[in-house]
């Protein structure tokens, strides 16, 4: 039988217009925003499923899916052990702290004893015991920026785009923690037909990429 790569790309979110294009422009076709879940290329070898880009690292570890598209952020923080297989240039945004404005700022250090909300545990818990910081971190799913407003926490640990979020929430953004965009992840071991295919399929999206520069 004939390999098939079964890929993963979001459903709907920030990271899906930009992984459906960029198959587009790799001349791969295949139908979505039909509500279906998964969805056959008609001119490659390749099965796409629709997901949540949290599960997604899930299911490449586990071999439901080959490849995937996902945010540095969301595959460092599941801690999955997959491959990066290539950096996708969309989807930029950075993950840093912010508090009040109109709180004080010296460095991580004034965030010895403080209550930090986040939708990044690991990630952040790992930054701060890097820096000596003890803090007590709060983990909330959604909505992290109106932590202190509410006396949740004295400072959030977010994703930041253009920056208008916090600011829209009296917030100001004091450190920088990491810096994401969206990667191309593989599980570790592939069958020699399918790392073709792989292959394959990056020489086209590194085409693809060089045509931009
Ligand atoms: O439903 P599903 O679980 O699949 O999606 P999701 O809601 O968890 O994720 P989604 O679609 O919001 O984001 C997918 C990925 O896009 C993230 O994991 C990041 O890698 C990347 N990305 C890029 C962003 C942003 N930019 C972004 N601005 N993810 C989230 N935001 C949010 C942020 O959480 C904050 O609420 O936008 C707000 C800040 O934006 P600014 O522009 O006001 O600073
Ligand atoms: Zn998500």
């Amino acid at each position: 039988m004939s390999s098939v790569l079964r890929i993963a790309l979001q459903k709907s979110g920030r990271l899906s217009e930009d992984s459906y294009q960029l198959f587009k422009e790799c001349g791969i076709r295949f139908d979505y925003g039909t509500g279906k879940l998964k969805s056959v290329s008609s001119n490659f070898p390749a099965e796409f499923l629709f997901l949540r880009d949290d599960d997604i690292p899930g299911y490449v570890e586990d071999g439901v899916a080959d490849l995937g598209i996902v945010g540095e952020n969301v595959a460092v923080e599941t801690g999955r052990p997959v491959q990066t297989v290539h950096k996708l240039g969309f989807s930029k945004c950075r993950l840093s702290i912010a508090i009040p404005r109109g709180s004080d700022w010296t460095g991580i250090q004034s965030l010895e004893g403080k209550n930090i909300a986040t939708s990044y545990p690991n990630l952040l818990g790992n930054y701060l015991a890097g820096q000596g910081v003890r803090a007590e971190i709060h983990e909330i799913s959604g909505s992290v920026e109106i932590a202190p407003s509410i006396g949740l926490a004295e400072a959030v640990c977010d994703i930041v785009s253009s920056g208008s979020t916090l600011m829209s929430n009296g917030l100001k953004e004091v450190e920088t923690i990491f810096r994401s965009e969206a990667i191309l992840i593989s599980r570790s071991e592939l069958d020699a037909d399918k790392q073709a295919l792989v292959d394959k399929l990056l020489f086209r999206i590194k085409s693809v990429q060089a045509a931009k520069n």
